[in-house]
């Protein structure tokens, strides 16, 4: 689907998540700005790009997997580490190269793998992967399924069909994600893709869902029986988020008007879920800010991570 980045495809009335889901759901958002911040005062190296107004997707999709299904994600992969761990900590460090790091500092933003979470910034690694990671649990563990989050400009990658294609010829248990953020670094999404993602998705025989809303309550009422059909029937899902990403693709390299921005700021679900439950929302806002200074402060005073090539080699 092509659209202006400026439209608002969120038409739903303000609802708040329970705290739950937005204590979740800002604390991924406290955590990307704290990055930004680190970076501005040149206390974190390397490159990373935050998921600032994506958040709520890996919020409502976690709640669908199981701890047995595997997720890939990418480039701009904290929300899908933290809605799953929930390891503010062992991602800073690891991220800032630091003890305690969850892949001891290798791996750094973008290149991450704990137990069944694997994330990549090759942008299209991960779909082939994943369905032979689907083919797999097909076989081996049948019920679970392989869920992979990719944006809307990796849709030009040759390896994205070749696993769309095998994924609906074998009838594989794959959930894709799609995070259409209207942008892909500097292009937007009307001038690097033609047709839609759900055309694209129809062409092999793949069933097609287009999410508009931050509700995560009601995008998990509407997924739950789709995603249920995925395990049961063992067929591929395509699921196509229409989402805002509100920060630079990595951290000064914005190249939208400021008026866009401002524009997508405005429908973003943290201006919304604020206006639906100001006291609440202030309270949890606050405490998820609290929550990663602190986090920061402890992991910053923490000594550089030692990578021991012997314990991974055996891992
Ligand atoms: C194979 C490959 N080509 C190019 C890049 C550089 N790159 C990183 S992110 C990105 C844009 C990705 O856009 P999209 O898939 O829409 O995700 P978004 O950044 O919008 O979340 C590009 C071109 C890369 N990491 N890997």
């Amino acid at each position: 689907m092509t659209r202006p980045a400026t439209a608002d495809p969120d038409a739903s009335p303000a609802r708040a998540p329970d705290d739950a889901d937005l204590s979740l759901m800002l604390m991924i958002r406290a955590f990307e700005l704290k990055l930004l911040d680190l970076y501005g005062r040149g206390l974190l190296n390397g490159t990373t790009h935050t998921c600032l107004g994506q958040e709520y997707i890996p919020v409502a999709i976690e709640a669908l997997l199981d701890p047995r299904d595997h997720v890939f994600s990418n480039h701009r992969g904290h929300g899908h580490y933290l809605a799953r761990f929930r390891d503010p900590a062992g991602l800073l460090a690891e991220i800032m190269g630091r003890e305690g790091a969850v892949c001891a500092g290798v791996g750094g933003s973008q290149h991450i793998r704990r137990d069944r979470f694997l994330s990549t910034g090759v942008q299209g690694e991960s779909l082939p992967v994943a369905t032979g990671v689907a083919l797999h649990l097909k076989r081996a563990e049948p019920g679970r399924l392989a869920c992979v989050y990719v944006g809307d400009g990796t849709f030009g990658e040759g390896a994205v069909y070749e696993a769309l294609n095998i994924a609906s010829l074998w009838a594989l248990p794959l959930l894709v994600v799609v995070e259409n953020n209207g942008i892909a670094q500097s292009t937007p999404t009307s001038r690097h893709l033609a047709g839609s993602i759900a055309g694209r998705a129809a062409a092999f025989g793949i069933d097609h869902h287009l999410v508009g809303t931050s509700d995560v309550a009601e995008i998990r009422r509407t997924l739950e029986p789709l995603v249920a059909r995925v395990r049961s029937r063992s067929t591929p899902l395509v699921v196509e988020f229409v989402t805002r990403r509100l920060g630079p693709h990595s951290k000064g390299d914005d190249t939208r008007p400021a008026q866009a921005v401002q524009a997508l700021r405005e429908q973003d679900w943290y201006a919304r879920c604020a206006a639906a439950c100001p006291g609440r929302f202030r309270r949890l806002d606050a405490e998820a800010r609290a929550h990663i200074d602190a986090v920061a402060a402890e992991v910053t005073a923490r000594g550089q991570s030692q990578w021991e090539a012997a314990r991974w080699e055996r891992s």
